[in-house]
């Protein structure tokens, strides 16, 4: 059976690499449509071998589709609810909807059934949450976590294709010894750290580092575990990395962690700090797995550890994730087909 897809935001970072992963796992496409904005209007992108015509996004491109990506952004408010009372299935990776209860938050390995309950919309996580509790999740299973402290040095991809340009350009004009002019970040990236990502909120945490709180304890289904995050913007192109620490009720030796990691779902552990081998933003580019490495016992207090984490965000945080989820819906027969 094949259905019929519409990608909404298909020219951005996100919609882009959605395209390549249906491609790459065989997604059944029977017809593809793609929506962005009326700037991105006519641009033309190749699938399957085929050339297609983004259009501009209006309620109409959803009559008759069956799934519908939306890649995030502003659309998402504006037209989710639109295509899922069009009986369209809608995976969102905006933030939009993730903490709405009528709607599931799904990492297809820590929570994939609570794809069953959706009411037309599934959100995708925010891409510094999925890659943390993929690596959480066999050790909360084990050892049950009660707090997570992490930072985060978060990829310029991560705030779009702008972001990735301003980098380069910032390069190149360090390199030429002329000013770094920032217009997507409030400083110069390039040669720098940034530790401010999205909006100051409450308690003087960004919403970047609430959503890792909020969006970790709804996919864990445990409103008591405790989070709290620093989330930093650091001068690399794509995957983000992140520094954790748990604290468990079950003590987890190195050991441990490391046998219940390499037998977790989407994980790969590279920890041989003898030949110098731990994950890096550069080799897990391009790649669906989250890393995991300088796995360490915490000797400050009885029951902690310490993880480094790296996944490619574009992909496990965002696009991988989200076709993960179609093709979750689809096992489950969780698709209404209006094709
Ligand atoms: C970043 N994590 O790196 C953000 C982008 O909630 O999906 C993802 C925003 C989101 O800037």
């Amino acid at each position: 059976m094949s259905y019929n897809v519409v990608v909404i935001g298909a020219t951005g970072a996100v919609g882009g690499e959605i395209l390549k992963i249906l491609e790459e796992r065989n997604f059944p496409v029977k017809e593809l449509r793609l929506g962005a904005t009326s700037r991105s209007a006519g641009k033309e992108v190749v699938f399957r071998g085929e050339t297609y015509r983004v259009v501009e996004t209006t309620p109409e491109i959803f009559d008759g589709m069956d799934i519908a990506l939306f890649a995030g952004g502003s659309a998402s408010k504006e037209f989710a609810r639109v295509a899922a009372a069009k009986g369209v299935t809608v995976i969102d990776n905006s933030s939009a909807f993730r903490l709405e209860p009528d709607v599931p938050l799904v990492v297809p390995e820590v929570n994939p059934e609570d794809v069953k309950w959706h009411k037309g919309i599934i959100a995708n996580p925010n891409c510094s949450t999925i890659q943390m509790v993929v690596a959480l999740k066999p050790l909360h299973d084990y050892g049950k976590i009660k707090r997570v402290v992490v930072s985060t040095y978060q990829a310029v991809s991560g705030a779009g294709i702008e972001a990735i340009e301003e980098l380069k350009q910032q390069v190149k004009a360090y390199l030429n010894g002329e000013e770094a002019v920032p217009s997507v970040f409030p400083y110069p990236i390039a040669f720098n750290l940034i530790p401010h990502i999205d909006v100051f909120q409450d308690m003087y945490y960004t919403k970047e580092e609430w959503k890792m709180v909020l969006e970790t304890q709804k996919i864990m289904h445990d409103p008591e575990i405790k989070v709290t995050a620093t989330t930093v913007r650091v001068p690399v192109f794509r995957s983000h990395s992140e520094s954790i620490n748990i604290e468990t009720e079950i003590k987890i030796t190195r050991e441990k962690a490391i046998e219940l990691l390499k037998k977790a779902p989407g994980v790969k552990v590279i920890d041989n700090p003898e030949e110098k081998q731990y994950p890096m933003p550069l080799y897990a580019s391009n790649q669906d797995e989250v890393f995991v490495g300088r796995i360490r016992e915490d000797n400050t207090i009885p029951n902690g550890l310490n993880l480094w984490v790296v996944a490619d965000q574009l992909r496990k945080g965002a696009a991988t994730n989200a076709v993960q989820i179609a093709e979750l819906l689809i096992k489950y027969g969780c698709v209404k087909q209006n094709g």
